[in-house]
């Protein structure tokens, strides 16, 4: 067990089972985890995180592994974390198998880890800030998170990477599909995997033509590229747009913008988090808002009027 004030030098030492150790302790909101966590939290803000999004069986897993290729050519050490919503099986099983494919499992320059949302107190976006922490803080100057492009979980990375990649396929109304979830607006990179497939052209005309009236975001040109992640088409100019991102945020000042972004999502997020589980857990002993329940039954206050009355005492100065 890795606490204290040592925690950094074990992190970063020679000893490779400190880093899976810690990242499950934080994983779990193991206190020793969070006590780590406030140590090496002061390390942090050197890697470039990317998200890696897009609807289910596009190919994300396989990018990733392809781009852990390319990342190892340039020389650079790097950690994946899959984000798997729904099954602790799949997203993570097949990263690992590509990883394993691509026999990257013995290098001990490449981290992966997955994670599942099931039975997670919590939330899944907080746990996946801390882990993302801790590999930032381990010295990995890139982190691929890949989540599964469905509702509320493909949108939050954009609140915790600082290049998104929006990954589709070809096919029929994908693009129309993918413009409608509004998961391109998030996205600095968009890629067309399985490039090999036909109708690829066509995805990058339309996705195209939906970006010519400018990004929703920021003024800049978003990057549409195709890729083939079994044959590793497309992945090194793909790496290129991400480094190019990379020093776009830098160059323009938009990195302390993003990040002063995320701090606040983070730490709001916990609050939220904090007041629920406080409530939840000692909703028995609170007389004040028992009492406030008890007069909105009776009839005396509305629930509106209860809620304003319970906030007013918690924030009150
Ligand atoms: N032809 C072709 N197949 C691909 C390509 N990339 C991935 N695939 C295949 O597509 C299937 C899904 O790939 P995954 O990498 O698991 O896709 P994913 O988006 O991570 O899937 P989920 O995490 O389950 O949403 C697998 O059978 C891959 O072999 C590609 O570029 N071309
Ligand atoms: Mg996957």
């Amino acid at each position: 067990v890795v606490t204290g004030q040592d925690v950094l030098s074990r992190l970063r030492g020679a000893d490779p089972r400190v880093l899976p150790r810690v990242v499950t302790l934080v994983e779990n909101n193991d206190p020793r985890g969070l006590a780590a966590l406030d140590e090496l939290y002061r390390a942090t803000g050197r890697a470039h995180v990317v998200g890696i999004t897009g609807p289910p069986g596009v190919g994300k897993s396989t990018l990733t592994a392809s781009l852990v290729e390319r990342i190892r050519e340039s020389g650079r050490r790097v950690a994946v974390l899959a984000v798997d919503p729904s099954s602790p099986l799949t997203g993570g099983a097949v990263l690992g198998d590509r990883i394993r494919m691509m026999a990257r499992h013995a290098d001990p320059n490449v981290f992966v880890r997955s994670m599942a949302s099931r039975g997670r107190q919590g939330g899944l976006a907080s746990a996946t800030a801390a882990v993302v922490h801790v590999l930032d803080a381990a010295g990995f100057p890139l982190i691929l998170v890949e989540t599964a492009g469905t509702g509320q979980d493909g949108t939050d990375i954009a609140s915790l990477a600082d290049t998104v990649l929006v990954v589709q396929s070809p096919g029929l109304g994908d693009g129309v599909q993918a413009i409608k979830s509004g998961l391109l607006e998030v996205g600095d990179v968009v890629v067309v995997n399985k490039a090999d497939q036909p109708g690829t052209n066509d995805a990058l005309r339309l996705l195209r033509a939906g970006f010519a009236l400018g990004h929703p975001r920021d003024d800049r040109v978003i990057p549409i590229m195709a890729t083939d992640a079994i044959s590793g088409a497309g992945v090194a100019e793909l790496l290129a747009a991400i480094d190019d991102h990379s020093t776009w945020l830098d160059d323009t000042g938009n990195r302390s913008l993003r990040r002063e972004r995320r701090a606040r999502t983070e730490v709001l997020a916990g609050v939220r988090s904090a007041l629920d589980a406080h409530f939840t857990t000692r909703r028995n002993e609170s007389g004040a808002v028992q009492d406030a329940i008890a007069r909105v039954v009776r009839r005396e206050l509305s629930p509106h009027q209860a809620v304003d009355s319970i906030v007013a005492t918690l924030t009150a100065p």
